[in-house]
Formats: C-alpha cells, sequence, structure tokens
C-alpha cells in the first residue's frame, strides 16, 4: 500500500494522480482525434461536402462523460480535504508564528523554537500566525499548505510517518528574504522528543536581555544581527559609539552613533541611510517601539560594546 509521509499525503497525491491520467488521457484522445479529421475530411476533388444534423446520442454522451469524471475529480479532492480540517483534539499544539522573514514555532509558556521538532506518528496541530503581512507556510513532503494572514486564526495539522527532516516554506511572496524565510520539521523518537522538550524549557528559564528580546519581538533581527554579520541592514555590532559614513541628501556624512542616531534611525530610518545600505527597506518604527522601548533597546546596543 502506498504510504507517504504524513497521513494526509496519500489522498493528495491520489487525487493529484488521478487529475493528471484524465488530463493526460483528454490532451492525447483529443490531438489524435484532431490529427485523424483533418487528414481524413480534408478536402478532397470529386468528393461533395456533407451535411449533417445534430446527434442526441452524441450530446448526450459527451455531457454524461465529463459531468461523471469532474464528479469523481471532486469527489477524490473532497476526500483528501475533508480531513485537513478535522485536527484531532489530542494533537499536539504548536503556534506557527510567521515574521518577515523567518519562522518561529510556539511549545506555550516562552517555550520557543526556530525549528520544528516533533515526535514521530503523532498528531501535531499548527495554529498559524502572522506578525506582519501575509504568509504562507508549506510542508511540501506532508502535502500541507495554509496562508497565515494577520488577524486570522488558519491552523494546519498531520500526523508525521517517519523519522527525518523536512522542509519548511513560506509560499506567499512575503518581500526581499521571503526565499531565505525557511525552516525544518525534525521528526523524531518520542523519548527524542521528550529529551528535545525538556531541554527547551530549561532554556527559558535563562533570561535573555530585555533589549535583545524587545529587538527579536519587534521583527528588527530580520534585517540585523548582533554578531556582525551583514544582512540587509547594518548589524548591531560595535554600533553604539561608533563612527558611521551616512548618505545624506546624496552627500557623504560622518556621524557617531549616539542616542540620538539611534533614534534618528528607528523612527526616520531613510533621512540617514548608512553607506553601502540601501533606502526603502525600513519603515519607521514610530507606531511600533515607544520612548521607552527605545531606551531598553539603546541601552543594550551600549552593552553590546561593553562585553567583549
Ligand atoms: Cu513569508
Amino acid at each position: 500500500m502506498y504510504n507517504g509521509a504524513s497521513n494526509l499525503s496519500g489522498g493528495v497525491d491520489w487525487a493529484f494522480t488521478f487529475i493528471f491520467i484524465i488530463a493526460f488521457i483528454f490532451i492525447v484522445g483529443i490531438t489524435a482525434f484532431m490529427i485523424y479529421t483533418v487528414i481524413h475530411f480534408s478536402r478532397k476533388k470529386g468528393k461533395p461536402a456533407r451535411q449533417f444534423e445534430s446527434s442526441t446520442k452524441l450530446e448526450i454522451l459527451w455531457t454524461a462523460v465529463p459531468t461523471i469524471l469532474v464528479m469523481l475529480m471532486f469527489y477524490y479532492g473532497w476526500v483528501a480535504f475533508a480531513p485537513m480540517r478535522q485536527a484531532p483534539s489530542d494533537a499536539l499544539r504548536v503556534t506557527a508564528i510567521a515574521r518577515k522573514w523567518e519562522w518561529e514555532f510556539d511549545y506555550g509558556n516562552g517555550m520557543k523554537s526556530k525549528e520544528l521538532v516533533i515526535p514521530v506518528s503523532k498528531a501535531v496541530r499548527l495554529d498559524l500566525k502572522s506578525e506582519d503581512i501575509n504568509h504562507s507556510l508549506f510542508i511540501p513532503a506532508f502535502r500541507v499548505k495554509e496562508d497565515v494572514i494577520p488577524g486570522y486564526n488558519n491552523f494546519l495539522w498531520f500526523i508525521p510517518n517517519f523519522k527525518g527532516s523536512y522542509e519548511i516554506l513560506c509560499t506567499e511572496y512575503c518581500g526581499l528574504l521571503h526565499s531565505a524565510m525557511l525552516s525544518k520539521a525534525v521528526v523524531v523518537d518520542q523519548s527524542e522528543f521528550d529529551k528535545w522538550f525538556a531541554d527547551l524549557k530549561n532554556k527559558v528559564f535563562v533570561k535573555e536581555p530585555e533589549g535583545f528580546t524587545l529587538l527579536r519581538n519587534k521583527g528588527c533581527l530580520a534585517c540585523h544581527t548582533i554578531d556582525g554579520t551583514k544582512l540587509v541592514g547594518p548589524s548591531f555590532k560595535g554600533l553604539f559609539g561608533s563612527e558611521r559614513t551616512l548618505i545624506v541628501d546624496n552627500k557623504e556624512v560622518k556621524k557617531k552613533a549616539d542616542e540620538a542616531y539611534i533614534t534618528k534611525s528607528i523612527y526616520d530610518p531613510d533621512s540617514e541611510v548608512v553607506s553601502g545600505f540601501n533606502k526603502g527597506l525600513m519603515k519607521s518604527y514610530k507606531d511600533v517601539i515607544s520612548e521607552a522601548e527605545l531606551k531598553i533597546i539603546i541601552n543594550y546596543l551600549q552593552s553590546l560594546n561593553e562585553k567583549k
């Protein structure tokens, strides 16, 4: 018997195969019939043209056959689709968070992971949440895909059949680094999962600096790193107090990265862009980051320089 990577993949594959076979038979059949007609009924010398009236038999046939085929396609599609909307109530529930441009999996109680680690042969329900714009979560091997829309509670579920690592993609174009919005579903034994889960729990108690939490939750780390890696925007490493070369009105200007500079960079990012980076990629965070939060972030950036 067919055994796909998830409990849902068999139904999807069969619906696809069924539609494909019918489409294939029709394209070959219609093309062959067309070629035959062109040759057989072409104008020949001495042969008068014949006129045909309607044929009830033919009309019934070409109405009934496509109707049956389309209803069968609908049936197999429905049989595959209906279970996708009925998640078992005892499924492991994880919130999948989408933001520009990363996935995060929230196991509750502050336990978050960049990869979806799940036990094999157990139902998993992903509640889909977007923190900014429309995304779409796609796990090709499991044949599951759902849109992740801000303000709308969507979900998907599946039971992974085998251990292994499977790709997770975003399939709704969401901006510059859309193609890099990737993660993995790692399917492991129950015992291995329990161990991983316990580790995750322990990590929650190691408190991260408040400034870092803010940078992450506001989405800053999608474009800026704290380890010196250059992404869409400059890294935060060594930023505070350094001399920056900026492009202001097409002219190079040198400026020290102090409190006022960082405030301006966050609230009015396009007015001064660091040389070598592009204008228009960052919106103003005036409505997103309050002044109190800004203070915490500035203190954190300052602290990045203190520890070596
Ligand atoms: Cu996306």
